[in-house]
């Protein structure tokens, strides 16, 4: 996070977590298709061949939040179980987390050890109060794990939950609302 009171900007990072093929890019995707070419930057994506990210993805974009210009940073890890330390360099320094789990039933362990592998990271790191969305993704499977299953398996805060369609943009808009909301909740409780 990064204030700049006298241009009244505020720079905010948004790390999208989760296990490889939840949906992380796609969330991501869907929003630069959404947002105005003015009020974003381009979609930066580091991945191989199959599309599956390599090291992050990246876009810039703005709100406005009279007085203040948002500046916000929106982020993926690499969910593939290897890129540990480099799912680890795109935490840091998040100001907050949207966990993106697959509803796919044959997910369920990676989900699980995705969100301890998160839960590990902020306390590592010192994020143990940042703000904390879920998004129980691919609600359109039609074998999808029900949401009393997910809930059981990672929600271990109370944090809020969105169900979405990343592939068709359902939820996805609503997720980045509520983690920006809260985020901005907990700055101004600090410092604004
Ligand atoms: N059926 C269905 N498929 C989805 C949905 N969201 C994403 N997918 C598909 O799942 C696959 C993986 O999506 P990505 O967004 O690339 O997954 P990721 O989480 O970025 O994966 P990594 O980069 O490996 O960590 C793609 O083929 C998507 O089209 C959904 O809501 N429903
Ligand atoms: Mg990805």
């Amino acid at each position: 996070m990064l204030l700049n009171k006298s241009k009244k900007e505020l720079d905010i990072k948004i790390v999208y977590y989760g296990p490889a093929l939840a949906g992380k890019t796609e969330n991501l995707k869907y929003i630069y298709s959404k947002v105005k070419p003015e009020y974003r930057g381009e979609l930066i994506k580091i991945d191989t061949k199959g599309e599956r990210t390599l090291y992050f993805d990246f876009i810039p974009v703005e709100f406005q939040f009279s007085p203040y210009t948002l500046k916000v940073h929106l982020y993926t890890v690499p969910g593939q179980t290897f890129y540990k330390i480099s799912r680890k360099l795109v935490i840091r320094g998040a100001d907050g987390i949207v966990f993106v789990a697959d509803s796919m039933p044959e997910r369920r362990e990676f989900n699980i050890s995705s969100m301890e592998e998160m839960k590990e990271f902020m306390e590592e790191l010192g994020m143990k109060d940042i703000p904390v969305v879920l998004q129980y993704n691919k609600r359109d499977l039609k074998d999808a794990l029900s949401i009393e299953i997910l809930q059981k398996d990672l929600n271990w805060n109370n944090f809020p939950y969105v169900l979405a369609i990343a592939s068709i943009g359902e939820g996805v808009i609503e997720t980045l609302e509520i983690i920006l909301k809260l985020v901005i909740r907990s700055i101004k409780a600090r410092i604004l």
